[in-house]
């Protein structure tokens, strides 16, 4: 016997890198429901060499269900994650919709478990930008204490979704046959303006919000301040984030400017701290030009640390570039490993 489990959203981007996850897992499994919208309801994917027919997702796709992971869409996860909560489920939610409700945990398993302790039903997966670097930031906090952060990140289009991953290829395969481009999705689907992401970084991932920030950034500083400190707005650590959607397909690539408190600290020591910590790969040899880039991380479940150097003017400040697979430690990975923190925490019950 083992759990029965559900994944929404299990035709997309994320959706079937949890299907691989969930077929690593240590996870007791005793069955997999695949859901998704009317769209593709009856295509058939495996799991374990077994094939099962997609369903469409309707509240009555819960009933005995004990674990269900959603990444269909903030709007579906709004309609149907109360429907799987009310048959009994554990919900591990991978959409923006119940992220900044304090009732609501947002978990990183290797920065804050314990939130988990009292959920509800519900338990929120970050951004994927969020969570390749509170992984990288988190040990070096419990060592140093960390005072600021500045991020710009290089996000690939895969965080987009499947769509806008074959916008990537299109457009590319235009762009070398000297053929004119027609964006329909990117920088964000639901934005009026579309841009060409082939050989053309875009300073715009989701939509604009007040003072001249997009969604993402907002996401970025809030969601990092929630996991690392418990509260959104908690000043104690100053967060600050651009992103930028370069044309990569997969794995999000990110500089991090940071400031501790420990002023006695080192780029030695740094390395030290992350080599040990759970869930970071330490590649940092300038001498022979190792640094963690976004075609090695694909696949991979680690966050990938490099360039670790002090800032040359500021006191305590360094630099990192943290890499990581956006589908799987940003998403896929993170949410089936949320849920094997709670089967060994006694949280999911059966
Ligand atoms: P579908 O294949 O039926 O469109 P991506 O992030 O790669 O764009 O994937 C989005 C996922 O969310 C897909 O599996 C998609 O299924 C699913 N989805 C979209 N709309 C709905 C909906 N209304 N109900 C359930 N699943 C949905
Ligand atoms: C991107 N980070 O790269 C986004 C995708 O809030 O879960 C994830 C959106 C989210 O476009």
């Amino acid at each position: 016997s083992g759990y029965r489990v559900a994944v929404v959203g299990a035709t997309g981007a994320v959706g079937t890198r949890m299907i691989q996850m969930l077929e690593e897992t240590s996870l007791p499994i005793e069955s997999v429901r695949l859901l998704a919208s009317s769209r593709s309801a009856g295509k058939q994917l495996k799991f374990n060499g077994q094939t099962i027919t997609v369903e469409e997702t309707t509240p009555e796709s819960f009933e005995e269900v004990d674990l269900a992971l959603f990444s269909a869409g903030g709007g579906v996860s709004k309609q149907f994650v109360p429907e799987a909560v009310k048959r009994g489920a554990v919900v591990v939610d991978n959409t923006s919709a119940f992220r900044m409700d304090p009732k609501i945990p947002l978990v990183v398993p290797e920065v804050n478990p314990e939130a988990m302790e009292n959920h509800q039903g519900i338990i929120a997966n970050p951004n994927c930008s969020t969570i390749q670097m509170v992984v990288a930031l988190e040990p070096i906090k419990k060592a140093f204490g960390l005072k600021q952060v500045v991020v710009t990140t290089f996000q690939a289009v895969s965080g987009a979704g499947q769509r806008a991953l074959n916008e990537l290829e299109e457009e590319s395969q235009e762009v070398l046959n000297n053929e004119a481009v027609d964006p329909q999705i990117l920088p964000a689907a639901g934005d009026k303006k579309h841009y060409q992401i082939a050989f053309n970084p875009l300073p715009q991932i989701d939509v604009f919000e007040d003072e001249g920030y997009t969604h993402e950034e907002w996401k970025m500083i809030h969601e990092t301040k929630k996991i690392m400190l418990g509260e959104m707005n908690d000043s104690a650590i100053k967060v600050t984030a651009t992103c930028v959607r370069v044309p990569v397909p997969v794995a999000h690539s990110e500089e991090v400017y940071f400031e501790v408190e420990d002023q006695n600290a080192t780029a030695d020591d740094i390395r030290r701290v992350l080599s040990e910590a759970d869930g970071v790969v330490v590649q940092d040899d300038p001498e022979h030009q190792i640094y963690p880039q976004a075609v090695n991380a694909v696949g991979k479940k680690d966050v990938f640390v490099g360039r670790i150097r002090p800032d040359q003017e500021n006191e305590g400040s360094f630099h990192m570039w943290n890499v990581s697979d956006n589908l799987l430690k940003g998403a896929a990975w993170n949410s089936v490993e949320i849920a094997e923190k709670l089967h060994e925490q006694g949280l999911l019950h059966l």
